[in-house]
């Protein structure tokens, strides 16, 4: 097993099933025996907490995009600072809701901020840390609004037009594409036991491949 822990994030458009594939995933690591982390973007500190709502919680005035990006990398630094980096020190592996490719696929494909200011602060917060792993929840836009809307009151970014998280989406696969051995794209459109199925086959791959230290 490496010494250091493994960082796993889960991505996808609103209603994608993230938080249900957080405990299958999260099942799979605590039964090999493996410490483990869970948490969230925005958020996983007080401090991020507190800009989560500010971010998600409904303002007349919108925010401006700028505003959004940096609000976002905020709470990250302050994440990685107090949660994420202790935790993989000392060999716990973090298993996130959302992380950076978050910020390229809502305010970069969604928002229209360029890329290459997103990759200015990443590279600012994060050095040169990324996710070992990301499994990136697809399904189509209105299956994914029409889960979302039965779960719970929509947020503020739930009221934004179809046409914005089919960027986001597209933003995604995007990334996927050029990025094939870190996301796998898992098909979130089919039935629970399927997409559990699948789940469990790739981390425990996974796991044995961190065993034998070459991941
Ligand atoms: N954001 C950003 O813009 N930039 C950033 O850098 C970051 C975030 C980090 C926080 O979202 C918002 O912040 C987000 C992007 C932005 N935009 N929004 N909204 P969030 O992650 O807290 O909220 P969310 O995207 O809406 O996620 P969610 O509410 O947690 O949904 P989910 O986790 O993807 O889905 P779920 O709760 O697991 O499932 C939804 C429902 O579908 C639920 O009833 C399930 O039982 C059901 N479900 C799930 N899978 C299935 C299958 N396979 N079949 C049938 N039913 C299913």
């Amino acid at each position: 097993m490496n010494d250091r822990g493994a960082f796993i994030t889960i991505e996808g458009i609103d209603g994608a099933g993230k938080t249900t594939c957080m405990s299958m995933v999260a099942e799979c690591i605590v039964a090999a025996g493996i410490g483990l982390v869970q948490t969230r973007e925005p958020g996983g500190t007080p401090l991020g907490e507190d800009l989560r709502t500010l971010l998600l919680g409904h303002r007349d005035e919108g925010m401006f995009s700028d505003a959004e990006l940096l609000l976002m990398f905020a709470a990250r630094a302050e994440h990685l600072a107090v949660r994420i980096l202790p935790a993989l020190d000392v060999g716990d592996w973090v298993l996130c809701d959302r992380f950076t490719d978050s910020t390229y696929a809502y305010q970069g494909a969604g928002r229209g901020v360029s890329e290459a200011r997103i990759a200015a602060l990443e590279s600012w917060v994060q050095g040169d840390l990324c996710p070992n792993l990301t499994l990136l929840m697809d399904l189509p836009v209105t299956l994914g609004l029409e889960r979302a809307g039965k779960r719970s009151a929509p947020d503020r970014f739930e009221h934004d037009a179809q046409a914005f998280f089919e960027r986001v989406r597209e933003g995604y696969l995007r990334i996927a594409r050029e990025q094939p051995q870190r996301v796998r794209v898992v098909n979130a459109a089919r039935p629970l036991d399927e997409v559990r199925a699948e789940i469990t086959h790739l981390i425990d791959d996974f796991i044995e491949i961190r065993r034998h230290g070459a991941a």
